[in-house]
């Protein structure tokens, strides 16, 4: 098999890139390990950025975001008891943000590769990627039918967080930049109506909580757990009682419950790779970089990646033109730096350390939050870095 770009992995970098370069004329195929039912439904992200919407739309592929999308105006911050809104769209000119589950995100993506007659092939297993320093790399991989071959001009790794790509770039010219933070989030998706209109962000002393929401009818709850929790140790009711207590107000405020159709634990790590790129392979998404997950950033960030990398790619068989290739991976870095520092803030601002009797940071971030909900200028921070930059 030949192609012109071969893509590793079918998530929203993998899937996103693929559209954009077919809407530029360039052909790809996409390998997956796992199967379509999965990809669709694995349930993460639900926060679209207001650029991350406009690509969509821009792109032909927004038609059920516009639709079912939850356009937001505002976030609250929660803390000592009492609610705090942050007017995004005041504060950034108009910007919003926009509650759209990231398995919507690939269905629609994928729907729309189908309709352009594109490649998908699901659940390959041992995928390699070879000569990566040549002009001609190979992906190869199992199938069902034996070891295929495939044969391309570039190989852009999109293959997540656990992929195989990254390990292609030699030690020798990559740094690795890991940071582990000393908690992790449980999640859990309820057939519930959202006791909010507005995402919460709660402070408390027991922990950080998250209120998100994916329609009407489905509450997204997170709250913050020991890095090391096993979900077994979390009933129904204990993840209900200690969401009720951490989102409580001094006024009084009542969180729905309902049936628990989905949970998990995530770890919280900041992760970057630095460089994204090495001969003709490219690294985008969460197989270069990983944020935790209080700024809701990974899947704008790995959409912005690729908008780049379709943008390069394009340059170069339109104009045999290559320096959006080579400044690929600082442009990308650029702005993954901002919003590493970003999503560090948000978590730094919200989550109990575990030495949190130490007075001083709980000072810090009482003193940081009555900023941020006093002053214009401090909202203002939160706000244009919470709906995204434009500009970098
Ligand atoms: P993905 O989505 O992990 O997709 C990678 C794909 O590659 C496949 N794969 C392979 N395929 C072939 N060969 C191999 N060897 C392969 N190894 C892996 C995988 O099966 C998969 O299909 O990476 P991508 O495309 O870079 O997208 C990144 C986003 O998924 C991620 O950043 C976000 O989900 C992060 N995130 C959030 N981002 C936001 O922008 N807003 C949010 O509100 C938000 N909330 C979250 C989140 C992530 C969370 N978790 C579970 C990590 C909330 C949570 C809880
Ligand atoms: C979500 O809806 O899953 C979500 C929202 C905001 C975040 C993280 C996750 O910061």
């Amino acid at each position: 098999m030949r192609t012109q770009v071969g893509i590793i992995g079918a998530g929203p970098a993998g899937l996103m890139l693929s559209h954009l370069l077919h809407l530029a004329g360039i052909e790809s195929v996409v390998v997956e390990d796992r199967s379509r039912s999965y990809v669709e439904q694995r349930v993460r992200a639900g926060v679209l950025e207001h650029d991350t919407v406009q690509l969509m739309k821009e792109s032909g592929v927004g038609e059920r975001l516009a639709r079912e999308g939850l356009v937001h105006h505002g976030i609250e911050l929660r803390f000592d008891g009492a609610g705090h809104r942050i007017d995004l769209s005041g504060l950034t000119g108009g910007r919003t943000i926009s509650v759209y589950g990231q398995q919507e995100v690939v269905k629609d993506l994928v729907d729309q590769r189908i309709r352009d007659n594109g490649t998908i092939l699901y659940e390959v297993t041992e995928v390699t990627v070879d000569g990566i320093e040549t002009i001609s790399p190979v992906i190869s991989f199992a199938t069902a039918e034996g070891r295929e071959e495939l044969r391309c001009d570039f190989v852009a790794g999109c293959d997540g967080f656990h992929g195989i790509t990254r390990a292609a770039i030699p030690d020798a010219v990559k740094t690795i930049c890991d940071w582990s933070y000393p908690f992790a989030w449980l999640g859990i998706l309820a057939a519930v109506a959202p006791s909010t209109d507005e995402l919460i962000y709660a402070r408390h002393d027991r922990g950080f909580a998250l209120h998100s929401l994916r329609s009407p009818e489905l509450s997204r709850l997170y709250l913050q757990v020991d890095p090391g929790e096993q979900l077994a140790n979390w009933s129904d009711d204990r993840i209900w009682s200690e969401l009720a207590t951490r989102f409580a107000t001094r006024d009084g405020w009542t969180l729905h419950e309902g049936p628990i159709v989905e949970r998990g634990i995530t770890p919280m790590r900041s992760f970057v790779t630095d460089p994204m790129s090495y001969g003709r392979l490219f690294l985008a998404g969460d197989s270069a970089h990983i944020v935790p997950p209080t700024g809701a950033k990974g899947l704008n960030l790995a959409v912005h990646d690729v908008k780049r990398l379709a943008r390069a790619i394009e340059e170069h068989y339109a104009h045999r033109e290559d320096s959006l290739l080579g400044s690929y991976s600082d442009d990308c870095l650029r702005r993954i730096w901002r919003v590493q520092h970003f999503s560090w803030w948000m978590t730094s601002l919200l989550h109990r350390f575990p030495d949190s009797g130490n007075i001083h940071q709980n000072h810090l971030q009482h003193a940081e939050l009555e900023y941020v909900t006093s002053s214009r200028a401090a909202a203002t921070v939160l706000a244009e870095n919470y709906v995204g930059l434009a500009d970098i």
